[in-house]
């Protein structure tokens, strides 16, 4: 089925210097020398370059820096480098900022798609054929589970948070500019990412960050939320085997079957640190602190992955426990960056998410 591994792709990567979008340029670099790529981010507070520092210097990759939301700089980049693909990941990502600024994630995921959607039908419209609109979206378009069930590619949207819908209004305008330009387009939901590199905004980072420093770890509601958790190398893979060999217009659900309640996966996470800090049993999990919870908080995200399991071949490949602790190793031995990240801005933005709950 090898959709378009061709020698010499123009391969545009949006959001390549945040969490997921750089183990994909990382992927994307290291398998595929003759691929041109250009990872084009806006480095908001969540695009770091550092996340990089071991592929700049390849020979095919270029960075841009520039922002999806401007539709002019956009068509120019796409008319400067004549890219036959693109892989967009560049997003707001955070369910709390956008419970704050709605407005934002309009802006970058609503907006920033369609102009990228309208440079690609513009510079691709003579021939569709070979060129390819891979968009990286979510499980969360799907709203919330009960007890049972799962998420299947079937299943009807029903977002809850203002991210959620903004990713939702994505894959329509995904879908639409397919159904009715004839644009080569695919896309793929996935579940909760872990790994490196991820900004300690987010349940595991923020929890490890805090553990080390004997701070609290808020945890909102009862903990009772369930996520169905993966490995970040794996989304990253899973994404290189939608890319080549997905058919034009089809989906895939990404997901580990990998469902763990807040609470249990922090009280694990606890056990790992108490290990890894030569912390007596139980000490780092005396920092556990409910707090209020999170406005419209869905319950339970599941992924039925089996389609992309079938029809492509693709399989996670750690259990969870031996990724939480590479994790959490990650994390310890990356003090630098992970001091980086937390300076500035970061302080601002836990006291209003935080200190005011
Ligand atoms: P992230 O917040 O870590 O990174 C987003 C990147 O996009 C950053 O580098 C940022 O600088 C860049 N960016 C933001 N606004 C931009 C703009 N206007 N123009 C150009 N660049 C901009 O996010 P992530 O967790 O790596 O998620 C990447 C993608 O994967 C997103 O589309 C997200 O919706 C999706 N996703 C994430 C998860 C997850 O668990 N993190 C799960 C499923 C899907
Ligand atoms: O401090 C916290 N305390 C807490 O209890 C934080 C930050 C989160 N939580 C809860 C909320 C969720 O039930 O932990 C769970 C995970 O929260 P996040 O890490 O914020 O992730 P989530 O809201 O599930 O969304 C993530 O997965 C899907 C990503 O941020 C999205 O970009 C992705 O699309």
């Amino acid at each position: 089925m090898e959709f378009i591994r061709m020698a010499n792709k123009k391969l545009l990567i949006t959001g390549g210097a945040g969490f997921i979008g750089s183990h994909v340029v990382r992927l994307f670099a290291n398998k595929y020398p003759n691929y041109q790529i250009v990872n084009l981010d806006k480095l908001t507070y969540a695009g770091n370059l550092e996340n990089l520092k071991d592929v700049e210097k390849k020979s095919n990759y270029t960075f841009v820096k520039g922002d999806i939301v401007d539709a002019s700089f956009i068509n120019e980049l796409f008319a400067i480098h004549k890219f036959d693909s693109v892989i967009h990941l560049a997003a707001e990502s955070h369910v709390d900022r956008s419970i704050s600024n709605p407005l934002e994630f309009v802006m970058t995921n609503v907006i920033g798609t369609v102009n990228l959607l309208n440079a690609a039908k513009n510079e691709w419209k003579e021939n569709f054929s070979d060129h390819r609109f891979y968009h990286v979206s979510t499980d969360e378009v799907y709203g919330t589970l009960g007890e049972t069930g799962m998420f299947t590619e079937t299943t009807a949207y029903d977002p809850h948070s203002p991210y959620s819908a903004s990713k939702a209004s994505s894959d329509h305008f995904v879908r639409a500019y397919h159904d009715t330009y004839g644009l080569d387009a695919v896309i793929s939901n996935c579940s909760n990412n872990y790994g490196s590199h991820h900004f300690p905004e987010k349940l595991i980072p923020l929890s490890i960050h805090n553990i080390k420093n004997n701070k609290s770890i808020p945890i909102y509601g009862k903990g009772e939320n369930i996520r169905d958790w993966l490995w970040v190398e794996d989304h990253a893979r899973a994404i290189d085997v939608v890319f080549h060999n997905a058919k034009s217009g089809s989906t895939y659900n990404i997901g580990g079957h990998n469902e763990w309640t807040n609470i249990d996966l922090i009280h694990l996470l606890c056990k790992i640190m108490d290990k890894k800090l030569n912390r007596a049993e139980g000490e780092s999990a005396k920092l556990i602190t409910y707090v209020k919870d999170r406005a419209g908080h869905d319950l339970r995200y599941a992924i039925d992955s089996s389609k992309l399991q079938k029809e492509l071949g693709w399989t996670p490949s750690l259990q969870f426990e031996e990724g939480l602790e590479k994790t959490v190793d990650w994390y310890l031995d990356n003090e630098e960056w992970l001091n980086h990240v937390t300076s500035g801005n970061y302080k601002k933005y836990y006291e209003e998410q935080y200190t005011k709950r």
